[in-house]
């Protein structure tokens, strides 16, 4: 379909104000909302996430793909909700207690929006109790912790630990990511699945849902 192959390539260049032309046009042609968004604002993100993988690209584009997709997003969310179209997944997404980096977290997350996924980010400096909250309050199938900083690592664990004592572990996939955190670390403390980089990070949330 060369419209949304356009559209693709648009979000590849981070054309905004083009992604928005072409979402709408795609939608005046009657062509299904399910279909405008895996095959032209995913597959765009797809490409820009191998692209930032392989070191082609850096953060700002990434950033600027990012707002174009949800340029394209915002015309196409109440087409989507009037078709039912289901996500992909809840993934709830947060910086861990004492740490305020956001640049990686805010990348996973819209990568993870790129697969489909529905997010829903707590933000920063957020506490294991808040984490559990958020459980009980989502249908999440996956919860993910960011951590930058060395001395806040620990408090992934204790989070792990609070949302066992809460009956919830078998709930959820847990996934850790962050500056300072190693597969090696993410196995020694009991989380289900690491990414090294945001494109990771959304491969393998989709993975765990498998
Ligand atoms: C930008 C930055 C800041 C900014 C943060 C702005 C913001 N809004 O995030 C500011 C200036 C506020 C800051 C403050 C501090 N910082 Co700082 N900061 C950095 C810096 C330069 C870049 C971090 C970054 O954004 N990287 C880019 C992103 C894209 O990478 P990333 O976060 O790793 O994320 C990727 C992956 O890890 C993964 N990922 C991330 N999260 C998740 C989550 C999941 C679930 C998954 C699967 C994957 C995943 O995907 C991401 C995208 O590819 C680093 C140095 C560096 N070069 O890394 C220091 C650094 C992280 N900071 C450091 C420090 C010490 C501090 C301060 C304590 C400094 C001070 N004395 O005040 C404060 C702490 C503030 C706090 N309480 O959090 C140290 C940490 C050392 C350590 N190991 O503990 C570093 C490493 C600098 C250094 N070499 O000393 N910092």
């Amino acid at each position: 379909m060369p419209l949304l192959s356009d559209l693709a390539q648009a979000l590849e260049a981070g054309d905004r104000a083009r992604v928005e032309i072409l979402t709408a046009r795609a939608l005046q042609e009657n062509m299904s909302p399910d279909g405008i968004l895996k095959e032209g604002l995913f597959a765009g993100m797809d490409v820009v996430g191998a692209r930032f993988k392989n070191g082609d690209i850096y953060i700002p584009q990434v950033l600027i793909a990012a707002r174009a997709m949800h340029a394209g997003m915002e015309i196409l969310r109440p087409h989507l909700i009037r078709t039912g179209a289901k996500p992909a997944g809840t993934f709830i997404i947060g910086t861990v207690q004492g740490d305020h980096h956001d640049i990686g977290k805010n990348l996973v997350a819209m990568m993870l929006q790129g697969k489909g996924f529905e997010v829903i980010d707590l933000g920063v400096n957020v506490p294991s109790e808040r984490f559990v909250q958020a459980l009980r309050d989502h249908e999440a199938n996956i919860i993910g912790m960011s951590a930058l900083l060395s001395i806040t690592l620990p408090f992934m664990e204790e989070t792990i630990e609070a949302i066992g004592r809460a009956g919830l572990r078998d709930t959820v996939k847990i996934m850790v990511g962050g500056g300072s955190v190693t597969q090696a670390y993410a196995d020694q403390i009991g989380a289900d699945g690491y990414g090294p980089d945001a494109t990771a990070a959304a491969e393998n949330a989709l993975a765990l849902l498998a």
